[in-house]
């Protein structure tokens, strides 16, 4: 009877609004007189969520008929910002006909469908919050691997938290950042899917048991552990675009156990047998919103284990359930380590294996080194994850040993090859010997217990080699270390931010169902067009509606009064950075050279100059900033301060009659990049070269047609050399001179150049606060070695710039045509090759698709 009466997806407007007044009747209880917006996102969440989950589902059922090898990618962080627009746009359909909408996706007919229920489809997507459970670029290139990996049906789940508190919303106040929390569950979440049926109990603390007094550590031990918290199994799932597979994505949340402290009870401490249980919620409670920077901090760790042990022991009941033996593990499993958070992965492995599985420890570690891989994201040594000895044992005596055992056999073989080398053991060991503590290492560890290690971009991966890991290349050889380049999804960051773009790309390759967004080798098509005058046009036009929504969005956020002038909008030159606050990103570069900009404009018409002469020199620019900085970051938040200072005089100025503008966007998230990136003319990456892994906002901005100016640093790299090195603004010292810089600066070999002296001379104009406040910030460039070589790049940064002015005001053909071929040339940044790449040469799994497509 079940089977007859097969649940069906809706196809069409009259399908989905019955499903949506069933929602608002049933599942909200409420009826359609009193449905406002809010009510109207969630009951459209639950329709479409249905359709996903009857995909899901059939998604699932074929993977455990067929058991092909599963990827898992393991994540303490996805930023996958709204899930909605994205699911509608993604949401398989059979009916693709295009609707009166004009488009082509589920969208349409929903938009429709809302339409004729009195609902504005964009209003009604305003009510969902972000799922911010990420901090930048890691979060984020793991939404976007979510997102291929399903729409190239790849078998694969993610694991991660369900934070409670994403990172923090953050509002500028007098020009500060200050933190707020980010409850985004507040409303509830139709987007998961509890499984109480899930619940995996996790121990912490406790001590080990030897048997029989037999003290070799080789021979089986038992952790008995103290502290016991439940992890409870969230699911999301994640729609494959123009297909039927649906993957999914497993967060966990910590939670009591039922048991309870009798001992405690029975003394008469009832209050607090129960506070004890109440702090394993703790757990899950707040995503650490450091970015590239590690603290060893003990509620840190625990999360770590927390959550490697729960996705470990679900991993491992699934293979079990295929009954193959464990020597088959590997090719039934890949796991992917995203940085060094989830190393203790390896460790747990190895202890079910050995512990509870009884196998013998060589057999069971080469199962593990069969089957895991690390990507690594960062050469900054401040981020390189390190637990101090005495934190560690104590939460997980245990894997502390089993450390102890795996750096013994590493240890012995390294010796054997390299005898009497104690530099290089000292080097890759997994404990660090100095003091004042002893330290588990964890990128050593993740090496070790990896297969294959790879960075995220050409230039990155070749750093790795010769910088952090160069010993490892002699351990284990160059063939262990790999490069692939990152990618981001075309769909969100195309399709959904840029719909005008996508629509006008289509008509233009002949493509109306934008199918490039599949093979996005297809835009190669625009080339052509890139000298036709009226295809310009229409380019020109999307960038200016673009233009105008953050114009739109920047007004709302400066509190409904206007930024920007709109009459001249489609000649005013948006220059954008938008990235967390680092000084290795050098947002202070980017704010000295928008002072040395107001400087020379000022110093025009204090010479005479006309305001005219002056707007002939330089384009209408508007220079607008984002991004949040760690809480604790003092240089970050004082670099913020001093963007918001020199706004707020720039903005005033009525000489400058609205020649310069300059905005900082609080609290830059996923959604408010969807409205950003599109609308950028020029985009900058301008981190001290060797510093910026890869970046990925860097493709976001070119694929929606905005030029860069940046250093040779990370994946522009790869964009120049895709795009070619007259479509991008390059400045700046290359990454092989560096250290040399650095090495002078020490010894106070460098004089700074007068460009940036009478820019830092200026600096404290800009404040009214009090005297000296950016001190901190001038002095780093004076005094303190420069370390990000500001003074370096400075007037390399400031000719690039004259360049960028040259041609977005006097050859606006030529920058269009620079806009269209890049975009063209740009198919090799969706993270669909990316994921091509990890699944042929470190995953070796293959697609498993439904059969009907
Ligand atoms: C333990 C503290 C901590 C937290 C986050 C250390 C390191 C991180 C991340 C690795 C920082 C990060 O997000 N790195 C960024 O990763 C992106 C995706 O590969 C790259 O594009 C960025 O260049 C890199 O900064």
């Amino acid at each position: 009877l079940w089977k007859k009466n097969n649940i069906q997806k809706f196809e069409e407007e009259e399908g989905f609004e019955k499903k949506f007044v069933t929602h608002v009747e049933t599942s909200l209880a409420r009826s359609m007189y009193n449905c406002d917006e809010l009510a109207a996102y969630e009951a459209t969440s639950m329709a479409v969520r249905d359709n996903l989950l009857i995909d899901w589902s059939a998604t699932q059922q074929r993977i455990t008929t067929r058991d092909p090898k599963r990827v898992y990618y393991l994540s303490l962080e996805f930023l996958m910002g709204k899930a909605l627009d994205n699911a509608l746009i993604n949401m398989s359909s059979d009916k693709q006909e295009f609707s009166s909408t004009g488009d082509n996706t589920s969208r349409g007919y929903v938009k429709h469908a809302l339409d004729d229920l009195g609902f504005n489809l964009e209003d009604v997507l305003q009510k969902e919050p972000d799922a911010a459970l990420g901090n930048g670029g890691l979060g984020r290139l793991a939404a976007c691997f979510l997102d291929s990996m399903a729409t190239k049906s790849i078998p694969a789940w993610g694991y991660g938290l369900r934070y409670e508190y994403g990172i923090f919303a953050q509002k500028i106040i007098n020009g500060y950042q200050v933190e707020t929390p980010d409850y985004w569950l507040n409303f509830g979440n139709p987007w998961e899917i509890e499984r109480n049926e899930i619940q995996v109990p996790i121990t912490f603390y406790g001590y080990v048991d030897r048997n029989n007094g037999d003290t070799t550590t080789l021979s089986p031990s038992q952790w008995v552990g103290g502290e016991r918290v439940l992890a409870v199994a969230y699911d999301f799932p994640v729609p494959g675009f123009k297909t039927t597979s649906v993957n999914n994505l497993r967060l966990w949340r910590a939670k009591p156990t039922t048991e309870f402290d009798f001992a405690k009870f029975n003394n008469g401490d009832y209050k607090n047998s129960v506070d004890e249980q109440q702090k394993a919620e703790s757990i899950t409670a707040v995503l650490y919103p450091n970015d590239n920077f590690t603290k060893g901090k003990e509620l840190r760790l625990k999360q770590q284990y927390f959550w490697c042990a729960a996705s470990l022991s679900d991993i491992v009941r699934r293979f079990k359930k295929s009954r193959r033996p464990w020597r088959e593990f590997s090719d039934q499993v890949a796991i992917q380590l995203n940085d060094t958070h989830p190393t203790l992965a390896i460790v747990e492995l190895q202890r079910i294996l050995v512990d509870l599985e009884k196998l013998d420890w060589h057999e069971a570690w080469s199962i593990i080194t069969q089957t895991f891989a690390y990507t690594n994201h960062t050469v900054m040594l401040e981020a390189l994850e390190k637990w101090p000895i005495d934190l560690f044992g104590s939460l997980l005596p245990r894997h502390l040993e089993i450390i102890y055992d795996i750096n013994w056999f590493f240890l012995k073989d390294v010796q054997k090859k390299f005898p009497k080398d104690v530099d290089l053991l000292r080097n890759v060991s997994i404990i660090e010997e100095a003091s004042p503590e002893r330290q588990v290492r964890m990128a050593n560890l993740a090496i070790v217990g990896s297969h294959t290690v790879n960075g995220v971009a050409e230039l990155h991966s070749q750093l790795i080699k010769t910088t952090i890991f160069r010993d490892f290349v002699r351990v284990f050889g160059e063939k262990k270390f790999t490069n692939v380049t990152n990618g981001i999804t075309p769909r969100r960051w195309l399709r959904q931010a840029n719909p005008e773009l996508a629509k006008l790309i289509g008509e233009a390759i002949h493509d109306p169902e934008q199918n490039f967004l599949l093979n996005m080798s297809k835009l190669n098509g625009l080339t052509k067009m890139a000298d036709d005058p009226d295809f310009q046009t229409k380019w020109d036009s999307v960038k200016e509606s673009n233009k105008h929504r953050l114009a739109d969005l920047i007004k709302d956020l400066n509190g409904g009064v206007e930024v920007i002038n709109r009459e001249h909008i489609r000649h005013t030159l948006f220059d954008i950075q938008v990235k967390r606050m680092h000084e290795y990103k050098r947002q202070q570069l980017n704010i000295f050279g928008v002072i040395h900009r107001y400087l020379n404009m000022k110093d025009m018409l204090k010479n005479g100059k006309s305001i005219e002469e002056v707007a002939k020199r330089y384009p209408r620019k508007v220079s607008i900033f984002g991004g949040k900085s760690a809480p604790g970051y003092y240089m970050a938040k004082l670099v913020i301060k001093l963007i918001n200072s020199v706004a707020d005089v720039v903005n005033n100025d009525e000489e400058l009659q609205d020649l310069l503008k300059v905005f900082f966007i609080p609290d830059y998230n996923v959604s408010k990049a969807e409205i950003i990136i599109p609308a950028s003319d020029l985009s900058e990456h301008i981190s001290t070269a060797g510093t910026e892994a890869s970046g990925t906002s860097n493709m976001k901005f070119v694929m929606n047609g905005g030029l860069i100016i940046g250093t040779v640093d990370g994946a522009n790299v790869e964009i120049t050399r895709e795009i070619g090195e007259d479509n991008i603004f390059l400045f700046g010292n290359l990454s092989e001179n560096v250290e040399n810089l650095r090495f002078k600066h020490q010894y106070n070999e460098t004089e700074l150049p007068p460009s940036i002296t009478r820019v830092l001379n200026a600096v404290e104009k800009f404040t009214s606060e009090y005297k000296n406040e950016f001190k901190p910030l001038t002095d780093s460039i004076k005094y303190h070695g420069d370390y990000y070589l500001v003074s370096d790049d400075f007037d390399s940064y400031i000719a690039a710039h004259d360049l960028v002015d040259d041609l977005y005001h006097h050859n606006k053909h030529e920058w269009i045509k620079k806009s269209i071929i890049s975009v063209a040339n740009m198919g090799f940044f969706s993270s669909d090759r990316c994921i091509d790449e990890y699944a042929d040469t470190i995953w070796n799994v293959e697609p498993l698709k439904p059969e009907s497509s």
